[in-house]
């Protein structure tokens, strides 16, 4: 029976687009997906996106679409991206799919029954953007979110709690009978030391918004996001369901599980997780692989920073395979990286270019020309520096399984570009082109040449994982046919027939490193801009937009929302009702006889089924918020 392996990335946020700091976990995780399955380890590789909460309820009220509307948008754009960055995940799951509600529905009932989720009263600090209650202890500013700074909510609600403190000694024990639970090391101490502090009942329900799973026994609240979303991980396997072959092999009775996980979300896989696991009775059968950042200099990526980078820009401009190099060797499990252009260039230069791109053209060129694209397998090696290849390239094989089998992706990488200089360094000790001259030394140089196919080979077995269509392009330059592209031809010296392609093909194309660092310093001047600025636009332009003031008659909040307010306004002797998300700024009965500015003319829409038919104008500095009001224009027009 061959052995399995589960492997999973967080499920991004549906409230915007993935970055590259998303995109390096996704493509870390198909690196180790397509090694395993390279060894011929049954797979499955599962992404997806976490679509609940406040905060995508807001962004789609923002974007004018229903929540649902909004995150399927979302999700298809990144099922999208994620084939064009060659990703093969098996599955893609999405929180607001039927097969995931309804057995988190049914988890959520099955610990209520048992007694480990209990109703109670919370009062507390929560910050919508990290969808996350934070303890008086835990908040360094007054007022502020401890992790991203924006400003917490007082929020009091009834809430179900989970008994993490129940389990708490249970978890401990877990961690120490399970060395390798969490990695690397430094954090299994963080998360211990977090534990060892003492857990408080966790509130896993809400009831001041609606986007989310309703607890099934008690509608009015609906599950914390980070239950719902960590659930992912099992409803996809189809755990609880008729269907439940895939959670029986790959959970239940599956060799390897991973969820890889950004450090920002550790506790809530190494504390919440597996308290979940145990809670239901299902065995904690994953390991915790928790990496660092991709930072800019400047620090975290950020819009008002216009240093966001999104894969899509670099793979248009230097290539898919560029960026996966670059990602998977430049991260080292466990610790930040920094994304510099001029780091990025340096690589692409020297690695790509220069070590692979120079060994390959060389090799190839001087088969076709010595050899006629031929070569034969030699019966011997005949130089001192063949001794000191081999060696090299066996030990690179070793580490190679073994780094990338431990997604120590870095130091794998390291040790083939070690090969490939070696493989360089042997061209200039051995000098083909002066053995070319001499007829008697033909023997000589076909295994000199024959030492090259076989570095080239085998870096291309050994990179498939990371740079896949780099590695197919080797493989076709080098005649290698599918058949033979496999884990156990990882072995040196063995090709029967060694030839290559007539047509030589560039690998990767050198980079003028100043014009690319000016191109890129433009372009982030030109997204500054547009973060901070809007384009211009014409009188005519602004023309189109129908402001007017009118009457707030009626204000009400709108039911079973805790955000959303259902305005009617008098104009010109006409009703217009608009629905507004500002309802934790206002009493709705303050608003009635306010002369207030609204946008007519928005294309009306569907919010929570009710039909808003304009846009209310607010402002705000990021601290003061304020509806747009008039003293003496009851009914007018704006300009
Ligand atoms: O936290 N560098 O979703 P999210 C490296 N929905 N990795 C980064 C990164 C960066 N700059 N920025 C983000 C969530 N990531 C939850 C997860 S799982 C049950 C629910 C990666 O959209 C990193 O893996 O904020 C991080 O943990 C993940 O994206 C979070 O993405």
């Amino acid at each position: 029976m061959k052995k399995t392996c589960y492997i999973t990335t967080p499920i991004y946020y549906s409230s915007g687009i993935v970055h590259i700091g998303n995109s390096y976990t996704t493509i870390v995780c198909d690196a180790f997906a397509r090694f395993k399955r390279f060894k011929g380890v049954d797979t499955f590789y599962l992404t997806g996106m976490d679509e609940h909460g406040q905060k995508i309820e807001e962004a789609a009220l923002k974007n004018n679409k229903s929540p649902q509307e909004f995150v399927d948008g979302i999700a298809q754009y990144t099922k999208e991206l994620w084939k064009k960055l060659n990703i093969t995940n098996d599955d893609f799951i999405q929180t607001s799919e039927l097969r995931h509600t309804e057995v988190v529905q049914e988890m959520f009932e099955k610990l209520i029954e048992k007694g480990d989720i209990y109703l109670g009263k919370y009062e507390g600090d929560y910050c919508v953007s990290c969808e996350s209650f934070f303890t008086k202890t835990q908040i360094v500013k007054e007022g502020c979110c401890p992790d991203c700074d924006k400003p917490l909510r007082k929020v009091q609600e009834e809430g179900y709690f989970l008994k993490l403190k129940k389990y708490e000694k249970q978890l401990l024990d877990f961690i120490k009978e399970n060395p390798d639970f969490i990695q690397p090391e430094s954090r299994k101490n963080e998360v211990v030391s977090f534990i060892e502090q003492g857990l408080e009942d966790l509130c896993v329900s809400r009831t001041s918004f609606k986007w989310g799973i309703p607890v099934k026994s008690n509608p009015k609240h609906v599950v914390y996001v980070w239950v719902d979303a960590l659930s992912n991980y099992i409803t996809a396997l189809g755990y609880n369901t008729k269907n439940d072959e895939l959670f029986k092999k790959f959970w239940l009775n599956g060799d390897e599980v991973y969820h890889v996980v950004g450090k920002d979300i550790l506790r809530f896989h190494a504390v919440y997780w597996p308290i979940i696991l145990m809670a239901l009775e299902i065995p904690v059968r994953f390991k915790l692989l928790a990496h660092g950042w991709v930072l800019m200099r400047a620090g975290k990526m950020s819009k008002s920073k216009g240093n966001v980078i999104y894969p899509l820009d670099i793979v248009e401009r230097y290539g898919l395979d560029a960026l996966r190099f670059f990602l998977i060797k430049e991260m080292p499990l466990g610790n930040d990286a920094i994304f510099s252009y001029d780091r990025f260039i340096e690589v692409f230069n020297n690695s790509l270019v220069n070590d692979l791109g120079n060994l390959l053209s060389r090799t190839t060129a001087m088969i076709n020309k010595y050899f006629d694209g031929k070569l034969t397998k030699p019966l011997k090696k005949y130089f001192d520096f063949d001794k000191s290849v081999e060696e090299v390239v066996n030990n690179t094989i070793k580490v190679y399984q073994d780094t990338f089998d431990k997604f120590h992706f870095q130091a794998g990488l390291n040790e083939i570009w070690a090969m490939i200089s070696r493989a360089n360094k042997y061209i200039d000790e051995t000098l083909p082109w002066v053995l070319a001259k001499d007829e008697n030394k033909k023997q000589e140089l076909n295994s000199v040449l024959y030492t090259l196919y076989e570095v080239l080979r085998l870096v291309g077995l050994m990179i498939y994982p990371v740079t896949p269509d780099t590695a197919i392009k080797i493989f076709e330059q080098l005649n290698i046919p599918e058949k033979n592209r496999v884990f156990e031809n990882l072995k040196y010296w063995i090709s029967e027939n060694a030839s290559v392609s007539k047509e030589s093909l560039m690998l990767f194309k050198r980079l003028d490193v100043e014009a690319e660092l000016k191109f890129q310093e433009e372009k982030n001047n030109e997204s500054l801009k547009e973060e901070l600025n809007l384009p211009e636009i014409s009188i005519e332009d602004f023309n189109k937009i129908d402001l007017r003031v009118g009457k707030v008659v009626e204000c009400n909040l709108v039911k079973d929302s805790s955000n959303l307010l259902l305005f009617k306004i008098s104009l010109d002797e006409k009703i217009y009702q608009i629905v507004s998300g500002i309802a934790k700024y206002y009493n709705p009965n303050e608003l009635v006889n306010k002369n207030i500015v609204f946008v007519k003319n928005l294309k009306p829409c569907k919010i929570k089924g009710i039909l808003s038919e304009g846009m209310i104008l607010t402002a705000t500095d990021g601290k003061v918020f304020e509806i747009l009001e008039l003293k003496k224009v009851e009914n007018g027009k704006v300009s």
